[in-house]
């Protein structure tokens, strides 16, 4: 039901607009048949893990959908990251972005590097050259770049940086399977790159992750570590780990490419939706694509800012007493989390943190039908039309005044 009335919203009593929650993510959940049948195979087959049927078929269909040399499948995205910074023998010192999520980060801490953090582009969300090039010392080893929301991450201008400098060029796709760069799909960019297959994302394993790069070197490196079996040593590396992915999470991501095509045009259909009502929202941006690219379009993601009259924060306790369960990513900026936090000369990331204050993600995925959608949009409309008004009546709220 569309709200026209102030009084009609659940924050100030009514009924919340849907009787259940509606999620952020993706969660695209194969279908049941299709599910049974890749199971009956597993059991019937005994083969659960340790380099499976499915997982070699999963790293083939991810070459060719991604037109790269080499797939390596690991337990999550997390570990695909160390396991790449291991493969790529990193010592000392990364530059990474704050605005990410944790995992990025930490996967550097855990390969036994010192994050360095510097700060992201207004527009796009990613480093840039420019963003990076301060933060260049003696101890720089490499550069991570994070392709967030599935748009790429300053390519060429980080490359020629990292040439010039003598430093690797690695990148978190997390976001970005089925994203394009200059026309090659984001996979093949740096000397590697590491995919999420988490519930969350559009190819899902319920947990997963992909390392893929066209270094033949560097993948006989990654392919050895993520193992500790002699049997499985393709290169010299020293320090291994499991970061095996199992049959179960191979048959899932496969079932999830199987649909990639529909699960992104539903997405981009709702994501379109979503663009056409932004246009006439003061103060709300939608963060949006870059041209002629291809996109998986998993993401919906606002900036408040001042103009709208109420903060990211109202607009959030608006939106989740309706049900609609929109998230802070990224809230707060890694910098601000232990144990980054504890640093002795914090970093100064002015940007980051005004897109850790601004920044909303709002539901889009197939529990979002363009429906879900309107509604959303109207709520957004209202909270818009009658901002100051909600906006005082939350401040007083929480100063304990009535009304
Ligand atoms: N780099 C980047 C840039 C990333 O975004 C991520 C992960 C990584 C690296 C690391 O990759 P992984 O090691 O995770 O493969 C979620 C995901 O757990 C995480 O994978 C993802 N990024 C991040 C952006 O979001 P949380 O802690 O916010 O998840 P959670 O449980 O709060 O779920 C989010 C929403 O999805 C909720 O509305 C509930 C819904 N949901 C979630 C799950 C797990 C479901 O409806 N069903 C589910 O099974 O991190």
């Amino acid at each position: 039901m569309r709200k026209e009335t102030l009084e009609q919203l659940a924050l100030f009593g009514s009924p919340p607009s849907f009787a259940e929650e509606i999620p952020v993510g993706q969660v695209n959940l194969p279908p049941w048949d299709e599910f049974k049948a890749a199971f009956n195979g597993i059991f019937a087959r005994g083969h659960y893990t340790n380099h499976g049927p499915l997982v070699a078929e999963l790293e083939e269909a991810v070459k060719n959908a991604l037109g790269v040399r080499h797939a390596i499948c690991v337990t999550n995205g997390t570990i695909a990251l160390a396991i790449a910074a291991r493969a790529l023998r990193l010592g000392g010192q990364v530059i990474v972005p704050a605005f990410t999520f944790p995992g990025t980060v930490q996967a550097l801490s855990w390969a036994g590097l010192e994050p360095v953090f510097a700060d992201v582009d207004a527009h796009t969300h990613g480093l840039t050259a420019a963003s990076v090039a301060p933060h260049i010392g003696p101890q720089t080893s490499a550069v991570l770049g994070v392709h967030l929301w599935g748009t790429a991450c300053d390519p060429s201008g980080l490359a020629a940086l990292c040439d010039a400098h003598g430093l690797q060029l690695f990148y978190d796709a997390a976001h970005a399977f089925g994203c394009s760069h200059a026309g090659q799909f984001i996979g093949g960019l740096g000397r590697i790159e590491a995919f999420s297959f988490h519930a969350t994302k559009i190819i899902s394993g319920a947990e997963g992750g992909c390392l893929t790069t066209n270094d033949d070197e560097i993948a006989a490196r990654a392919r050895t570590i993520r193992n500790f079996h002699q049997a499985h040593s393709f290169a010299d590396v020293g320090l291994r780990i499991n970061g095996k992915m199992s049959e179960a999470q191979a048959a899932m991501a496969l079932l999830s490419l199987r649909h990639f095509d529909a699960h992104r045009d539903h997405n981009r259909r709702i994501f379109m939706r979503y663009r056409e009502r932004a246009a006439a929202w003061r103060g709300v941006r939608l963060y949006d694509y870059p041209n002629g690219e291809a996109h998986n379009y998993q993401y919906a993601v606002l900036e408040v800012d001042s103009a709208a009259g109420l903060s990211r924060d109202d607009l959030l306790d608006l939106l989740r007493a309706e049900n609609v369960l929109a998230r802070r990513y990224f809230h707060p900026g890694v910098h601000h989390l232990s144990p980054y936090a504890e640093q002795a000369r914090p970093p100064l990331l002015p940007v980051t943190d005004a897109l850790c204050r601004s920044s909303l993600q709002i539901p889009l995925g197939p529990r979002v039908d363009e429906g879900i959608a309107e509604v959303i949009c109207g709520l957004i409309d209202l909270a818009l039309a009658h901002a100051d008004e909600i906006g005082r009546r939350l401040q007083a709220r929480r100063e304990g005044v009535p009304g």
